[in-house]
């Protein structure tokens, strides 16, 4: 297995891949390889396929070559590439919120009787953070305005900023939004407008791109801010839970079916369906069902109901590989259509419910929310049906898992704080950073990429940071990382921790009130759940009565790889924190824009890129920027 070890540091994912090789099914694995060497036009973001008399292919040293055919330069071309992977990861992350804010909306008005409204204590909260009255008024009416205020964040004409960007930073922020003309006023408009920008013979400053891409970075921070709420709203603010996490997770015993994707409208609702369905998977012969999650939608799950984790992105076709999973559902956004290859080797159904979201071959169940239990039952009795079908012989479960402490949402985290100290829960975490017990906080997120090592990176700096005494939190599929490998869990404490942290975490958990350990790595959610992380580091700094930037706050995304990771990590820089970043993007190409991503952005918003492949190097940077900040703040009390 020694060639299988410099591809994943996931035991359970490298027995499956042995088990796919001796079976000759290929993996992402081996299209990755089968891909080299990339192009290194495209690899520096110097290929320009804007318009159709490209491609456009940049040599700085040949003459007539040093632009494109329209005459644009290496600094344009690198800056409208990489700008457009914001307007990508924002559509997305934002259509999602937007789906989450019209079934809150037809749930108030009665169109949507499969939900309801959960937490009327967040819904109070959110209301009154965006403006909304709630005196004396319905929870029905107060969702319907929180609702329209939402779906008026995507499209609304006046001029003033989102609402819910607006609501949710400081005064310094929104002026220094303001005179850098980022803040959008509407997402949809940031995204279409950033289309516009870059489109043939429109922009060719390249710091102008990017601030415009700044703009779109911070639409997409406000629809996945509304999204986080909203699904709060119908679904139930996250509180602590046990569960667990990799392949081991799978039941050979009993219907496995795995929800992957992003959209927790479909899976809280299958995760309610499958629960009625208990008996018919008895009736099929099984011992019951056993749902799992892969990807964020994994996350939602895992953060409200306790599904476990089967695997994150990188690993999300050895699943299949177990040939114990009866039907993989999948919504939108990372789900590798490579699945469906290994669909057609095992007995596993792929289920698309979409209909932006299809696979050829596949079975598609439209999943709407006017029918959302009838629908996520029909699904769930297919996996059921599918069981029938499973050849035992070829099951093969690496039998592996870890403990997961998972369900730290902001306010769990506040719960948590507020056991030692009532009167300022956040106090609790400010006054272990000011006397220096613990150093201050890094945050993961973000995905796998097959340029690295599968799940390497995000477990060597968490490990490396813990040991220096930094408090970790962590979202996506960099949580599902950590999950794996054990880093979620008490254990990971025992094992990791530097002694401040320790006695830190040793000290929530005598006050904790729960019947298990806390995590060495809290687990705040899904990738809009980031939205969460930069609730966390702005009451930090209220607290402290410091702007975010002074914070000792870092973010890293130690293996990005999607667009949405990218508008995440831009809208990151725009607050004031520093982020990792562990994968090169495209942008060598240019060393002014690799600049204003590293350095101009450090003079203007406080925050800004900090590109490191080497995992070790990394945590020595993201250290070095913790130390520095918490040195200056503990210097000038
Ligand atoms: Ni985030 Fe989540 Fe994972 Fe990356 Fe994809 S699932 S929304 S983009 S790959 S962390
Ligand atoms: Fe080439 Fe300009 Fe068209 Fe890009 S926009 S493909 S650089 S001609």
């Amino acid at each position: 297995t020694a060639e299988f070890e410099k591809r994943t540091v996931d035991p359970a994912a490298a027995e499956m891949l042995t088990a796919a090789g001796e079976a000759q099914i290929l993996t992402s694995w081996d299209r990755y390889k089968a891909q080299q060497p990339q192009c290194k036009f495209g690899l520096t973001g110097i290929c320009c396929r804007i318009c159709i008399q490209g491609p456009c292919r940049i040599i700085p040293s040949r003459p007539g070559q040093d632009k494109g055919i329209c005459g644009a330069s290496a600094y344009t071309i690198v800056a409208r590439n990489l700008v457009r992977y914001i307007a990508g990861g924002a559509s997305a992350h934002s259509d999602h919120g937007r789906e989450i804010a019209y079934t809150l909306l037809h749930t108030a008005e009665g169109h949507a009787k499969d939900y309801k409204i959960t937490d009327g204590k967040k819904l109070i909260q959110v209301a009154e953070k965006i403006g909304v009255a709630t005196e004396g008024r319905d929870e029905i009416e107060i969702a319907k305005d929180v609702a329209v205020k939402a779906l008026e964040d995507f499209g609304k004409y006046d001029h003033e900023p989102c609402t819910w960007l607006n609501a949710t930073i400081d005064e310094e922020r929104r002026l220094k939004f303001k005179h850098t003309n980022i803040a959008p006023t509407a997402i949809d408009r940031a995204i279409a407008q950033l289309l516009h920008q870059t489109h043939i013979g429109t922009d060719a400053d390249p710091v102008n791109i990017i601030f415009g891409g700044l703009k779109a970075a911070l639409a997409d921070y406000t629809g996945m801010s509304l999204a986080t709420d909203l699904t709060d709203v119908l679904f139930g603010t996250p509180q602590p839970v046990l569960t667990e996490a990799n392949l081991g997770v799978l039941d050979a015993e009993k219907v496995n079916v795995a929800v992957h994707g992003h959209n927790p409208l479909l899976s809280q609702m299958v995760v309610y369906a499958a629960r009625e369905l208990e008996k018919e998977a008895v009736a099929a012969g099984a011992k019951g069902i056993n749902l799992v999650g892969i990807c964020c939608t994994g996350n939602e799950v895992l953060m409200r109901e306790g599904i476990p984790t089967a695997s994150n992105f990188g690993s999300q076709e050895l699943v299949i590989m177990t040939g114990a999973l009866d039907a993989m559902i999948m919504d939108v956004q990372c789900i590798s259509p490579g699945v469906k290859d290994l669909c057609n080797c095992f007995h596993t159904m792929l289920i698309t419910t979409s209909n932006i979201s299809k696979v050829p071959g596949s079975v598609h169940i439209e999943f709407n929310e006017t029918t959302a239990m009838e629908d996520a039952k029909k699904i769930v009795k297919l996996a059921i049906a599918q069981y029938g079908k499973r050849r035992p012989e070829r099951v093969k479960i690496p039998q592996l898992k870890k403990q997961v402490v998972g369900g730290f949402s902001y306010e769990a985290l506040i719960d948590l704080f507020a056991k030692i100290n009532p009167d300022s829960p956040i106090s609790v975490l400010t006054d272990a950073i000011a006397a220096g017990e613990i150093k201050g906080v890094c945050a993961f997120a973000g995905c796998n990429n097959q340029k690295t090592i599968h799940d390497h990176a995000t477990i060597t700096i968490a490990k490396e940071l813990a040991k220096k005494d930094v408090f970790l939190v962590s979202t996506g599929c960099a949580a599902g990382a950590l999950a794996k490998a054990g880093l979620l869990s008490t254990e990971g404490v025992e094992a990791f921790a530097g002694p401040g942290l320790k006695k830190f975490i040793k000290r929530l958990e005598e006050h904790s009130g729960l019947n298990a350990g806390l995590p060495l790595v809290y687990h705040m959610g899904s990738c809009v759940d980031n939205s969460r992380v930069a609730r966390l580091w702005s009451n930090m700094a209220k607290n402290m009565n410091i702007p975010v930037p002074q914070l000792p706050f870092v973010a890293s995304a130690p293996e990005a790889m999607s667009e949405k990771s990218i508008s995440i990590g831009s809208w990151v820089i725009t607050m004031g924190i520093p982020c990792h970043v562990g994968v090169m993007p495209p942008l060598e190409g240019s060393e002014l824009v690799h600049g204003v991503t590293t350095k101009i952005a450090r003079d203007v918003f406080g925050g800004y890129f900090i590109f490191e492949t080497d995992p070790e190097k990394a945590a020595e940077k993201l250290y070095e920027r913790i130390e520095k900040r918490g040195w200056k703040l503990r210097v000038h009390k």
